[in-house]
């Protein structure tokens, strides 16, 4: 590979240069092989963890491609090459979490810039914006995004990025979309799209407009609630100036992390399936129970969102959220008393938690035009015999109502 400053992974003949993705297969095949050749010395059909921090050099200003392991590493440009494989990307960026991904997107605007966000997203998305980015010069406000004149209304000339998450947490509200998309571009935004709580499985937020999109690799990705990163999926321009951010702000996720996160991809399909059947059950049990005294899961067909989510979504995901009887006093004692289901903040892993997003994961956004009900739980379903979930959250519910 010809010279190149490691310090500028923008320029052409860089270790971020990704084999091209193999779109033409289905998309199992492409969890399980983009970027994922046998490693040519040894033929190991697993890409090694290339447990480096540097690579030697040929020559002085020469590299193999590879030269320094925050600029880029193979094991990090394996997930890389996937995930954009995954999402129908020209080329995705890796990063050390999900709100480090977040932050790279920020960083690509300019001080006046306006961010126009969903009013339902993670906590920590709105602390970001709200308490760092906003220091910078960055300006947000927050609008109910299924709602799309509340949008109209609500978008400024200043206005460069609508936040779009779908479906949201903890809310699991769904929005279109291929109408954001739309409206933002014809006023000059661009839509970003989280599609944490959905994955590439089961919404292609790139086929339907959105110019770029981002994950907590956290979650459904890695799966296995063992590893915490983040990606930006988008096209190869706006790609090359994360890459940069990536190498010269530096949240990288390390190579243990980056094999972790590609090992849970292989079986993201399956796993989502599962998910997705678990959490129907789930909901339609939580909606016939007396001490629930709302659920919304967007497989729901009373879910406002259903029909869009029909067309948006090939399945509706392992999140279900619903409220207690009884209130706050009520759904921490149901939190506190499942067996099973975890008590614990995140999503997405082969094991079922529950949380009370008021309290833990959206304590953040409390008292502000985010704040979710006192009565709240989220269920992040997991892919464990129904039947035990189903008997794990009467249990609950009967203990959680009892006092
Ligand atoms: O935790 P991290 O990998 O930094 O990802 C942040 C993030 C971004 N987007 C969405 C939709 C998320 O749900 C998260 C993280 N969420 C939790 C930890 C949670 O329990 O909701």
């Amino acid at each position: 590979m010809t010279p190149s400053d490691h310090s500028d992974p923008t320029d052409d003949a860089t270790p971020a240069d990704q084999p091209p993705a193999v779109p033409d297969h289905g998309f199992a095949t492409r969890a399980i092989h983009a970027g994922q050749d046998p490693e040519p010395v040894t033929g190991a059909v697993t890409v090694p963890i290339f447990q480096t921090s540097t690579f030697a050099q040929p020559r002085v200003g020469e590299h193999t491609g590879y030269e320094y392991a925050r600029t880029g590493n193979p094991t990090r440009t394996a997930l890389e090459t996937c995930l954009a494989a995954l999402e129908g990307a020209e080329r995705a960026v890796a990063f050390a979490s999900g709100l480090a991904a977040e932050d790279a997107v920020f960083r690509l605007l300019e001080p006046g810039d306006h961010v126009l966000m969903a009013d339902d997203v993670y906590g920590g998305t709105w602390r970001q914006i709200a308490q760092v980015h906003t220091r910078f010069g960055i300006e947000v406000s927050a609008v109910d995004l299924a709602d799309l004149d509340a949008v109209r209304a609500a978008l400024r000339p200043t206005t460069r990025l609508l936040w779009a998450e779908t479906p949201s947490n903890p809310l699991l509200k769904i929005l279109d979309l291929a109408a954001l998309a739309e409206l933002a571009h014809d006023h000059g935004a661009q839509l970003v799209a989280d599609n944490t709580f959905a994955t590439p499985a089961l919404q292609q937020p790139l086929a339907l407009g959105a110019d770029v999109v981002v994950h907590s690799t956290t979650k459904y990705l890695g799966g296995h609630s063992d590893v915490v990163g983040g990606a930006v999926c988008t096209d190869e321009a706006t790609a090359q100036r994360l890459a940069f951010l990536q190498n010269a702000v530096g949240a990288v996720p390390g190579p243990f992390d980056a094999w972790l996160t590609l090992r849970g991809v292989k079986t993201l399909e399956v796993r989502m399936a599962r998910h997705s059947e678990n959490a129907a059950r789930v909901a339609a049990f939580l909606a016939d129970h007396p001490a629930v005294t709302a659920v919304a899961y967007p497989g729901r067909t009373d879910h406002p969102g259903h029909e869009l989510a029909a067309r948006q979504m090939s399945a509706f995901g392992g999140m279900v959220s619903f409220r207690v009887a009884g209130g706050m006093a009520a759904a921490k004692r149901v939190a506190e008393s499942t067996q099973l289901f975890f008590l614990a903040e995140s999503l997405g892993g082969v094991e079922s938690l529950i949380e009370h997003p008021g309290i833990m994961t959206h304590a953040s956004v409390a008292g502000t035009a985010l704040e979710v009900p006192a009565d709240l739980l989220r269920l992040s379903v997991g892919i464990e015999s129904v039947t035990d979930l189903l008997a794990d959250l009467e249990a609950a519910l009967a203990a959680g109502a009892a006092q």
